[in-house]
């Protein structure tokens, strides 16, 4: 109960940030993304990671409003970036499962067009679990957002239950697998194959394949030679404030 009177005092007292992971192309080695991941500054505990609150929040139902002002301010940020004549990159935002209703494609569209920010620079995350779950809804409501332009990806892949042919009937972007299979690549044959099998997998089902948790170089090479298109990790870029990132992409002109 103390932790949601705080959550909802730091929505009011705006004491949520927005931190921005870099995406690099493993054909370029450029910056071709960001996600977006909320940190809590709260003025009595200092940094709190989302783990720490997220799942109260989605308990208490203020992910929809804290969720809200995280797609808000990305997109927001992402338009400046653009307007600041940076190369454009679609901006990640990850979703609960609460905020997957039939209400969300309108909520895009609005959050779209106070922005400014074209659809096609929007990427939403969804985790595989939920988009596995009531499947017949949540496709409706991925239909009604693709529509608007956006990019959807399967996030945490390979640590749910996807049916392959469900996979198929989504309506998604890329997968984006799990970094517990990342970091046992070069140790644990079965992770090794796992990878190398959801890389073919995205590929035939017209899937980007992105990895995450890319630690160290053995790892970046094991997945450029497996065809990987995207890495995201310590190695490429920490979670970083908005300043930081604002460097990384004026070093990419
Ligand atoms: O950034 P970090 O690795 O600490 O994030 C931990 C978890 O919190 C991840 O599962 C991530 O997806 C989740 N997370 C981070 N930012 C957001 C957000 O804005 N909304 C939701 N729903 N989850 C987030
Ligand atoms: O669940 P999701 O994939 O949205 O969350 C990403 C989480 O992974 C964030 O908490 C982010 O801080 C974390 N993360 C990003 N890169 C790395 C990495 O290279 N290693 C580890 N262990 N975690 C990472
Ligand atoms: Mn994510
Ligand atoms: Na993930």
């Amino acid at each position: 109960l103390e932790m949601l009177v705080s959550l909802r005092r730091a929505l009011d007292r705006d004491e949520f940030k927005l931190y921005y992971q870099p995406k690099i192309s493993l054909a370029s080695g450029r910056i071709i993304g960001a996600e977006a991941l909320i940190r809590w500054i709260s003025p009595e505990q200092g940094l709190v990671p989302p783990d720490r609150f997220i799942p109260f929040a989605e308990e208490a139902g203020l992910i929809v409003p804290i969720g809200e002002w995280v797609l808000r301010t990305a997109c927001a940020q992402n338009k400046l970036w653009q307007d600041a004549g940076l190369a454009p990159i679609p901006v990640a935002v990850n979703l609960s499962p609460r905020q997957l209703d039939q209400n969300l494609p309108e909520f895009v569209r609005q959050v779209l067009v106070e922005s400014g920010l074209a659809a096609a620079w929007l990427e939403l995350e969804i985790t595989e679990n939920v988009v596995m779950r009531d499947a017949e809804k949540t496709v409706a409501t991925l239909n009604a957002l693709k529509r608007l332009g956006l990019q959807v990806s399967v996030d945490d892949f390979g640590t749910g239950y996807s049916s392959l042919s469900y996979l198929r009937r989504f309506p998604v972007d890329a997968l984006k697998i799990d970094k517990s299979f990342v970091r046992d690549i070069a140790r644990d044959t079965d992770s090794a194959a796992i990878v190398k099998a959801v890389i073919s997998l995205g590929h035939i089902l017209n899937l980007r394949v992105i990895a995450e948790g890319v630690e160290d170089q053995e790892q970046y090479n094991f997945l450029l030679e497996n065809g990987c298109d995207e890495v995201q990790g310590y190695l490429l870029g920490k979670p970083m404030p908005v300043e930081d990132f604002t460097r990384r992409l004026e070093l990419e002109m």
